[in-house]
């Protein structure tokens, strides 16, 4: 098992280019629109235990972890930019909460406002979920600011917790409905050097299902929903709900990296397979089923009725790159920036105000019009535009605590050797095994492939050279060189001082088939160039898109579509003609005929209304 330190982000300054766009939206318009959401649907007002004026059954169970999310993020844009109007806002929830929590450390608005006596009794209503998240937040606004009202708020918290959970063992459950807070506790342990935070996140993930573990009161579904059905050793497959099963694998990965445990990092391997290897989308979506917002069986894929929830995605993003630091192979970095740049962030729209919860790859705008004949009961399609708030409003502060902290996806280092897992315009610095390190990108990445690094002190350095490039070359100080590879990284031996690293990755469009066994891609491929997907939409290639067939040959051409701020492609495809007059069903005709196609990058699908859209399309 490999033991590679992340590079936390705030030694990483997203400087330039495509993230840092991302982040200046994130800190200039999403932060604050999520704020306004937040606070007039009542969500911080409930942190004061009165209840929320119009909403009798107010707080909801995991309102808490809502506004946990929002402050966490304030953090990550505070460690980068001091603002102190933003701190005011901060310290002013933090009042609240530290009013509000009660003498024996435990805190949650909901409980304790609308239900006191069933503290601890029922495993699906998020205690822990939400206390995970405020832990995770206070230890961010704890290295933002230097503040530490929040982070001991949490560590009384915690305190309790392990009484009730661990020593009493009072509760009337044993491990979270909702993963979230094993994470959370090794954060607060590698904060407060409290090494208990360590043994009670253990304590967490080694009781899940176990015969301790089953408890009747969540019996209105199968185990394998809150990834209960075996002890996690022993689980082998991706089940349930997505965003459940993504924080246990994440944190399963965390503690074999943490204690060496060679069980957990197999598990943990086996798990990451199955969702790589056939239980993922093109765009990293993960969870295909609204119904119980969950994984389903191999191979099933549905585009039209995707669920892939942001949440998921981000998820997956995280869990990947905690891999990374166990098994060294470029696939998890593959898989991190595959939902990175698709699945992911379709979630936010170009202007940072609004946030799908759910990432189709297809949509109809007819069969969400109320007079087609759709069994709603059973056929249930995601929204076609991004909204600001949504009453389970778990997406968007995740959205954006992820984007202003992506900087921890770039770096990880063991022994002296520096793995360069994702190429962003950015600045970084820190401490290695082998001395101070610096690295300065400059890349147009995603849309070119050509990433210089100017590098001082490294001793060895591992390039990633992504799944999807087939071409590639490397050189030093201006000489071409030809690294060895290994597990997808390309090694260079650089001996400490300063250099130039120049790579060129070939970034020609290329398209992609499923496997076989994914009924719903079959004769179908998707459009990628370098880590985007791309997607046709209805409002540049008009209606029936389904019909659309691309050549294997096409003369692709790129260019900037200024409308969106995203590169574009474009081809000439084929579609039938469309006759009006033509009957439901005719012989065979050979009718096909040129059509100009516009590729737009999935991401930025349904930023100028409802539309049809497509990934997947024919191919002739
Ligand atoms: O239950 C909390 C969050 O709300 C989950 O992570 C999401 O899937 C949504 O159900
Ligand atoms: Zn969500």
């Amino acid at each position: 098992m490999k033991h590679q330190q992340r590079v936390d982000f705030s030694k990483v300054s997203i400087d330039g280019g495509f993230w840092k766009a991302k982040q200046d939206m994130v800190a200039g318009t999403s932060l604050m629109a999520v704020y306004a959401r937040f606070a007039e649907t009542g969500r911080f007002e409930a942190l004061k235990l009165k209840g929320v004026e119009g909403q009798p059954d107010t707080p909801h169970i995991f309102w808490d972890s809502d506004t946990a999310k929002w402050i966490e993020s304030a953090a990550y844009v505070l460690q980068k930019s001091p603002n102190p109007e933003l701190e005011r806002l901060v310290d002013s929830l933090v009042d609240d909460m530290v009013e509000s929590q009660m003498p024996d450390g435990y805190f949650q608005s909901h409980f304790q406002t609308v239900e006191p006596e069933n503290r601890w009794t029922r495993r699906q209503d998020h205690e822990l979920y939400c206390a995970g998240h405020l832990m995770e937040a206070a230890v961010a606004y704890y290295e933002a600011t230097g503040k530490d009202a929040f982070l001991k708020m949490v560590c009384r918290m915690a305190d309790h917790i392990e009484r009730v959970f661990v020593r009493e063992g009072s509760a009337k459950f044993h491990s979270p409905g909702h993963e979230e807070i094993e994470l959370a506790l090794v954060r607060l342990y590698h904060c407060t050097g409290e090494r208990r935070y360590l043994e009670l996140a253990e304590y967490f993930v080694n009781v899940r299902g176990t015969a301790k573990d089953h408890d009747s009161s969540y019996a209105w579904c199968n185990p394998r929903y809150y990834q209960a059905h075996l002890p996690v050793r022993e689980q082998t497959t991706a089940e349930g709900h997505a965003v459940r099963a993504v924080y246990l694998y994440n944190a399963m990965a965390r503690l074999a990296l943490e204690t060496g445990d060679e069980r957990l990092c197999s598990a943990a391997k086996k798990i990451f397979n199955n969702i790589a290897d056939r239980r993922m989308y093109i765009t990293g979506g993960i969870g295909s089923s609204s119904v119980g917002e969950a994984f389903t069986v191999d191979y099933h894929l549905p585009n039209l009725t995707a669920y892939a929830e942001s949440c998921a995605a981000l998820g997956l993003a995280l869990f990947a790159q905690q891999m990374a630091q166990i098994d060294e192979d470029a696939r998890y970095a593959d898989v991190a920036e595959r939902a990175m740049y698709n699945g992911f962030l379709s979630s936010v729209s170009l202007d940072g105000k609004a946030f799908f919860y759910e990432n189709p790859l297809e949509i109809d705008p007819m069969l969400h019009h109320k007079d087609v004949s759709v069994d709603e009961n059973k056929e249930r399609f995601p929204i076609m535009q991004r909204k600001e708030v949504f009453e389970c409003s778990c997406c968007p502060p995740n959205i954006i605590r992820f984007i202003a902290s992506i900087g921890n996806f770039l770096y990880t280092h063991e022994r002296g050797m520096v793995y360069v897992h994702q190429y962003m315009e950015s600045s970084a610095r820190f401490e290695t095994e082998a001395g101070p390190v610096s690295l300065v990108q400059r890349t147009a990445y995603p849309y070119d492939g050509a990433v210089a690094i100017d590098v001082q002190g490294v001793r060895e350095l591992a390039l990633r050279i992504p799944g999807w490039c087939g071409e590639w070359s490397a050189m030093v100080d201006g000489n071409a060189v030809q690294p060895q590879c290994r597990r997808g990284y390309a090694l260079l031996a650089l001996g400490g001082g300063s250099h130039t690293v120049e790579l060129t990755l070939a970034m020609p469009v290329c398209l992609v088939a499923a496997n076989p066994k994914v009924q719903q891609d079959a004769g179908r491929v998707a459009v990628m160039r370098g880590p985007l997907v791309y997607c046709l939409e209805g409002v540049d290639n008009g209606a029936y898109l389904r019909d659309i067939r691309v050549d294997r040959t096409a003369d692709w051409s790129i260019g900037w579509e200024n409308g969106l701020g995203v590169q574009a492609l474009s081809c000439t495809g084929w579609r039938r003609r469309l006759d009006p007059a033509a009957p439901l069903y005719a012989p065979l005709q050979d009718d096909l005929e040129p059509a100009s196609l516009k590729w737009i990058p999935y991401f930025a699908f349904a930023n100028r209304g409802e539309t049809e859209m497509i990934v997947w399309v024919q191919v002739r």
